[in-house]
């Protein structure tokens, strides 16, 4: 059966001079450049308005044929927090323990990073964003999805952006398996935990990597390369 179509509006473009165009640009890079991933919450809660103009960012994404598949759960409740850090906790310690390979465990040894958690306790927020794997119809049938990895990648960006220019942060957190977090939080099957993201301020004195990002030249390509 052909779906109706959208009735189409004129698009109103936010068009900028040349000049104007580069300077917002140089803002925005050096702005999204000072962006660090952070590992130390402190416990102080941001305004929650904070979160949700985040999500609603992010669920401006676009998206394939325009199916929004994303759901953001905003946790704040510190016994479903603490439900989530023992569940992670357990699943990580097994993956540092006995699942990563060598080569993996090798990977993660310049950051740091072990089984324990605590930012998913001391973070005022976590945000789990679900993919929608498929719809589901009135009638229980399922819709089809597309590119749903894609669509929700993009609005995850967006979330981070938006967090960023609100001056608080994040972390990239993808607790594996995350079969758990479907169950903690009553998510239906044609959901799946996509990223797990605690956000909030981070704790006094807290320290990051000083890593250095791939210069210009080493990610860009211009034409064929020829
Ligand atoms: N998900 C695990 C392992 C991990 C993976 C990557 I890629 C990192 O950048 C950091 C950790 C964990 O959270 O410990």
């Amino acid at each position: 059966m052909a779906a109706t179509s959208y009735k189409f509006v004129l698009y109103k473009a936010e068009r900028a001079s040349p000049d104007e165009s580069v300077a917002r640009g140089r803002e925005f890079y050096e702005r999204m450049n000072r962006r660090r991933s952070v590992r130390d919450f402190s416990t102080e809660a941001p305004p929650r308005e904070c979160l949700e103009l985040a999500i609603k960012a992010a669920a401006s994404a676009p998206s394939g044929a325009h199916r929004q598949p994303w759901r953001f759960v905003l946790v704040d409740d510190p016994g479903l927090k603490k439900a989530i850090r023992e569940a992670a906790e357990e699943e990580e310690r097994e993956n540092y323990d006995n699942r990563f390979p060598p080569e993996w465990l090798q990977a993660l040894e310049p950051l740091g990073t072990t089984g324990d958690k605590p930012f998913l306790e001391d973070a005022p927020y976590l945000v789990v964003v679900f993919k929608e794997s498929y719809g589901v119809d009135e009638a229980s049938d399922k819709i089809t999805n597309y590119y749903v990895n894609e669509s929700v990648g993009i609005a995850c960006g967006l979330f981070i952006v938006a967090l960023h220019t609100m001056g608080l942060v994040t972390l990239t957190h993808t607790p594996s398996p995350m079969g758990f977090l479907s169950e903690l939080l009553n998510r239906p099957p044609n959901e799946k935990p996509y990223i797990l993201f605690p956000v909030g301020y981070p704790a006094e004195g807290a320290m990051v990597p000083d890593l250095k990002r791939k210069s210009f030249e080493d990610v860009v390509q211009l034409n064929s390369g020829q």
